[in-house]
């Protein structure tokens, strides 16, 4: 009979169980659901198709290093040894400091590296020990707003998630978990099971979308379907119709809470009459939402992508917990809470106090743990010559950042640029040095993101390495630290026989577990009780007085309330019938990291074509399927034409990710034709939210045309 091994999943929050099937000789040969896990998650098909990228036969295998020049845009590269390849990479990072310091060496962290436990932990103290403030990571493109809104609101990096199981009204703000699976909470997948059974206990969910997703169906919720980009004005409208209504939870408010003037004052400036069309929904409907919120036993606002990278993302999210907390669902059952976490301390973090330091592009902040500088400015700071050297860990930053056009430019500036990556992605086809890890399939691990962000059974579980990594690929940590004792930085590779868990270790010894332990129990995890709700306001608030910060000063400081108001006078001042280009996700693409594989590109998925609604495709002359071209003053791309119902007038969408052909190392999506349409979004020194670094990713006025 087939051995098979538990394992979870590493592509995305839910960190889905898994079991694997192995043959005689030890390989994988299957990957499917493990039903008895104790958290009850199904696997989506990208999990279960993981082992087309496993056995992909464009894996990296061993470093390569480029022998022509970066200006030719393919990459020729000649194999070498590790100790050759990381010699010479050390020898160069440490001469690039020597003469510059240490911010002419960058770092650019991807989204994979979060589900990496020792890679999520260790890459920390390289890039703390490096002394370099020149740190990049995908968080600025998906979620910063939300984890500085924490240490704002909160005093740490509390992240209160909604209590699915219990709610009883739903507003999901720009999210899609059918196809997305939530982000930032790790909510055991189970095909929308969750929402429908809000629907059938009584409950409701409210989608707020310009799109039509596929979350809202019958047996969920309807959607909303808002202008792009105008979120903020919603959620303050609600909040000053509650306010008005006197639904406000007057003494729960007192006794956790200051400044809720501050708050109320500031939302007074957008009732529902002013921003029903700036918005595009009613003013009764508004109102609605507000009366049915409050008066919900039980209601949760989440926001995430939609909201996030509109522009004004921490508002965006401070507005949503506003209205969480003001209606007391703050730390309530059916409201929003934080779930008990084995492994994470909260620190208190004063963002009031952050010093700036002087760089080439000016005064910038010093951030607090977890937000890196915006990746826009990357370009920037590699033109003044001030970063010269850039590591890339699990990253594709050329095209999951804006602006493909600049950022291609300025790599060619650079004197060093290092990927570690898994396939040879557009972004290594530029490096000098490419380093191959493993995947995780190939590596030992546990679901250490989810920690704290589990909206079912709070469960830490651990998982050996399925096989040996093959070829000379090794685990992102170790390629880690090789680079931290390359530049002199202790790092827990200096131990001897380290497994690289030993931080772990120590935080789990805390809950009286270790890895060894959690090897020995049934699917190699313990579960947790759940947080009790009312623990938020001592667990959860680390401000000195204990209070929730309902009007940041900080906001206030960086002009983000002035910012506000100015951005809705532009909105108003627009002409009509343009059009705002956002983003989507579709299940057969995962960032871009799945164009090359065959399954997902087969037929129509070959491409990513634009949403637009039937009215803007009739006003333009354009017919479903016709080539486009798509621009605006940052680019130009062309693609095919999707119309559809599903997209809201003055709304369009595409998936992004995407490049037309142009990196030969990986066969089918070098085949295939897709287009990138991050060419199209801002990127600039004004082109992300202050504070939040949130780079700017939808909302963005393009004009569509016939090729
Ligand atoms: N326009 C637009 N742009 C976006 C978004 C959007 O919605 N719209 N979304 C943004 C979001 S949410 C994110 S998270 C970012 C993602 O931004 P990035 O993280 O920069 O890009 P990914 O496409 O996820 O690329 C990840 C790379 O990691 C590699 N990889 C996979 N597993 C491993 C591993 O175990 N080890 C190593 N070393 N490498 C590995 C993959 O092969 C891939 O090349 O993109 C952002 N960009
Ligand atoms: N299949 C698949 N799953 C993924 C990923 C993937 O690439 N593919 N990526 C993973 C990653 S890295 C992340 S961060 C998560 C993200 O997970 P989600 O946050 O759920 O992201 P999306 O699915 O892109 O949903 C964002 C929604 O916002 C809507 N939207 C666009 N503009 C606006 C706006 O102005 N206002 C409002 N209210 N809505 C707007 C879009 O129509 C879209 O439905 O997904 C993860 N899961
Ligand atoms: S939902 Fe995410 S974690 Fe679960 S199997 Fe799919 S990709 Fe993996
Ligand atoms: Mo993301």
């Amino acid at each position: 009979m087939n051995k098979v091994k538990n394992t979870f999943c590493r592509i995305c929050e839910p960190a889905c169980p898994l079991k694997a099937h192995f043959n005689d000789s030890g390989d994988i040969i299957q990957l499917s659901p493990d039903p008895d896990h104790p958290s009850g998650g199904i696997p989506c098909h990208k999990g279960l198709s993981y082992l087309d990228i496993h056995h992909s036969p464009d894996r990296l295998n061993w470093p390569l290093k480029r022998t022509n020049p970066r200006v030719e845009p393919t990459g020729k590269f000649q194999r070498l040894g590790w100790d050759d390849a990381l010699g010479e990479i050390g020898q160069k990072l440490r001469d690039l400091r020597d003469q510059h310091g240490a911010n002419a060496i960058a770092f650019f962290s991807g989204n994979p590296g979060v589900f990496d436990s020792r890679q999520f932990i260790n890459q920390v103290g390289l890039i703390m020990g490096s002394g370099s403030k020149m740190v990049f990571h995908s968080g600025t493109q998906d979620m910063t707003n939300k984890t500085r809104g924490c240490y704002d609101l909160y005093g740490t990096s509390s992240l209160p998630i909604p209590d699915l199981t219990h709610t009883s009204y739903l507003l999901c703000i720009g999210a899609n978990p059918k196809v997305s699976h939530w982000a930032l909470m790790s909510q055991p997948n189970d095909a929308l099971g969750i929402l429908k059974k809000i629907r059938a206990r009584g409950g409701k969910t409210v989608f707020v979308n310009p799109r039509k997703t596929e979350s809202s169906i019958s047996e969920t919720g309807e959607t909303l379907q808002i202008k792009p980009g105008t979120d903020v004005y919603f959620l303050a409208a609600l909040l000053n119709e509650i306010a008005e209504n006197n639904d406000i939870a007057t003494e729960h408010v007192a006794k956790h809470g200051k400044n809720i003037e501050a708050l109320l004052n500031f939302v007074k400036l957008y009732p529902a009459a002013r921003v029903s069309k700036l918005t595009g929904i009613d003013e009764a409907v508004i109102k609605q939402v507000a009366r049915e919120f409050a008066a919900a036993d039980g209601a949760a606002a989440y926001v995430s992508l939609g909201v996030n990278q509109g522009g004004q993302g921490l508002l965006g999210y401070w507005l949503a917990e506003m209205l969480n907390f003001v209606t007391g669902n703050l730390g309530r059952k059916g409201g929003t809470f934080t779930p008990n976490s084995v492994l994470k301390q909260k620190m208190a973090i004063d963002v009031t106090q952050l010093p700036t330091f002087t760089s080439s592009v000016g005064e910038l902040q010093v951030q607090p743990p977890g937000i890196p500088l915006p990746s826009v400015i990357l370009p920037d700071l590699i033109e003044t010559g001030e970063i010269k050297a850039l590591i890339v860990f699990g990253g594709n930053p050329i095209l999951s950042v804006g602006g493909e056009a600049r950022l291609r430019k300025a790599f060619e500036k650079l004197e060093l640029l290092v990927a570690t990556d898994i396939m040879l992605n557009a972004t290594g086809e530029l490096a000098d040095y490419v380093l191959p890890a493993t995947d995780w399939l190939e590596r030992a691990d546990i679901n250490f993101v989810a920690d704290g962000l589990q909206g079912g059974v709070p469960y830490v579980q651990y998982t050996d390495a399925m096989v040996p990594p093959e070829h000379e690929r090794k685990e992102d940590w170790w390629i880690n630290d090789r680079l931290a004792q390359e530049l002199g930085v202790p790092c827990m590779l200096d131990r001897p026989d380290t497994d690289g868990f030993d931080t772990i270790n120590s935080m789990l010894s805390a809950a009286d577990l270790s890895v060894t332990k959690l090897r020995d129990m049934p699917h190699q995890t313990a579960t947790r009780p759940p947080e009790p709700y009312y623990d938020f306001y001592t667990t959860g608030v680390l401000h000195a007085d204990g209070k929730v910060e309902c009007y940041p000063p900080a906001f206030v400081k960086a002009g983000l309330i002035e910012r506000c108001e100015n951005i809705f006078k532009e909105l108003e001042d627009e002409p009509e019938g343009l059009l705002k280009l956002g983003s989507f996700r579709t299940n057969h693409m995962h960032n871009s990291w799945m164009t090359n594989l065959e399954r997902m590109r087969q037929g129509a998925l070959e491409r990513n074509p634009i949403h637009m609604n039937p009215e803007d495709a009739r006003a333009r002359r354009l017919f479903d399927g016709d080539e486009v071209r798509v621009f605006n003053r940052h680019g130009s791309i062309s693609t095919v034409l999707h119309v559809t119902e599903d997209m809201r007038q003055g709304a369009v969408a595409m998936t992004h990710g995407y490049t037309d052909g142009g990196n030969p190392n990986l066969t089918i999506a070098s085949a295939a034709r897709g287009s990138n349409s991050n060419q199209l979004m801002p990127s600039a020194a004004d082109s992300y939210e202050p504070l939040s670094n949130m780079s700017r990713l939808g909302a963005v006025t393009v004009e569509v045309c016939k090729l």
